[in-house]
């Protein structure tokens, strides 16, 4: 199945063409050797996003095989979400709350535990790379609305109006009814969690979402909290989310799965109960979707969602592929 979806996505024509720079560099270079239960493995250098974002991972993919961090590689990967004026819900672009302000959460996290992010954040658009800032430059990991922005002024950040023509009409169109109901897969969709293993076997993890369609003022969700949105601890793995952000923040989704792994469970297993914990809270509850994705030590992914339909991208040499999650939910 794996292969198939390969042969049919990848950019490259064999995986030797993508697996030859990483045997030659890990060949030259003995540190690059991980220890892996007493048996020693190759590292698997491998980027992994929430949805089927092609571009994005090809990015990650493409910082990866140069021989980047993975901390660059999960910045420049998501950045191109950001700048995509067609997600209408990363970056610019991005749906506006019910006021019609367009209001970008992010958050990063390397292999060292550092993490920064910025929330309600207006007029940048690139709030991961902000974050990165608030957590190289700062003694903070967060920084929030006004002071977030004029942070990234000082930064060197261009103001951007962030609210394009169409999703102005769609806002518009939307205020006549002013329904706050998120259609599953479709208006809650879009929100890139990215995770990635570099070369030295080190995990980083990046998140970046314009937040639920026409939000109240000042809400936040998951993604740019350290733990819910994400979660990355070097020894074991990461894992980060997309959906409804006031459930995955309920369970600390993310931190949850890297712990789940810890104790043993594979990434895919981690996911699954992840998304169980959620759904125990909510018996009642159908009509919302959240995804999981999971990356562990190894290079072994997994991901598992409410409803059908979500899917997640890995590329590493085994190709660049569109995994779809199975789900909790069968319709
Ligand atoms: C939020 N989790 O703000 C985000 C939304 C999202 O795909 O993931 N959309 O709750």
């Amino acid at each position: 199945m794996k292969r198939r979806n390969f042969l049919k996505n990848s950019t490259l024509t064999t995986a030797g063409m993508i697996s030859v720079p990483f045997l030659a560099s890990c060949q030259d270079n003995p540190q690059q050797k991980i220890a892996d239960n007493n048996s020693s493995k190759t590292i698997r250098p491998i980027a992994i996003c929430t949805w089927n974002f092609m571009n994005a991972t090809a990015k990650a993919w493409e910082v990866l095989e140069k021989g980047g961090s993975s901390l660059d590689a999960v910045e420049q990967g998501v950045m191109v979400e950001e700048a995509d004026l067609n997600n209408e819900t990363v970056g610019n672009g991005g749906r506006p709350d019910r006021d019609g302000r367009v209001t970008l959460d992010a958050c990063i996290m390397d292999k060292d535990a550092n993490c920064g992010a910025v929330l309600c954040m207006e007029n940048i658009a690139h709030p991961i790379s902000v974050a990165r800032k608030v957590m190289e430059e700062t003694p903070h990991v967060m920084l929030a609305g006004k002071g977030a922005e004029q942070f990234a002024y000082e930064q060197g950040f261009p103001k951007t109006n962030l609210l394009t023509e169409k999703a102005k009409k769609e806002w518009m169109a939307w205020k006549k009814d002013s329904q706050y109901e998120t259609i599953i897969n479709i208006e809650n969709h879009d929100t890139i969690g990215m995770l990635a293993i570099d070369k030295d076997g080190d995990i980083a993890g990046a998140c970046t979402t314009s937040g639920m369609a026409y939000k109240m003022a000042g809400r936040v969700g998951d993604s740019p909290i350290i733990g819910a949105g994400l979660f990355v601890d070097n020894e074991v793995g990461g894992a980060t989310a997309t959906g409804v952000g006031e459930e995955v923040v309920r369970t600390v989704g993310s931190f949850l799965i890297v712990e789940l792994m810890r104790q043993g469970k594979s990434p895919q297993e981690a996911c699954e109960e992840g998304v169980k914990r959620i759904m125990e809270k909510n018996k009642d509850r159908k009509d919302f979707q959240i995804g999981f994705i999971a990356i562990n030590k190894k290079g072994e992914t997994g991901g598992y969602c409410i409803h059908p339909g979500f899917s997640y991208r890995t590329y590493s040499e085994d190709g660049h592929i569109n995994n779809p999650a199975d789900s909790f939910l069968k319709d």
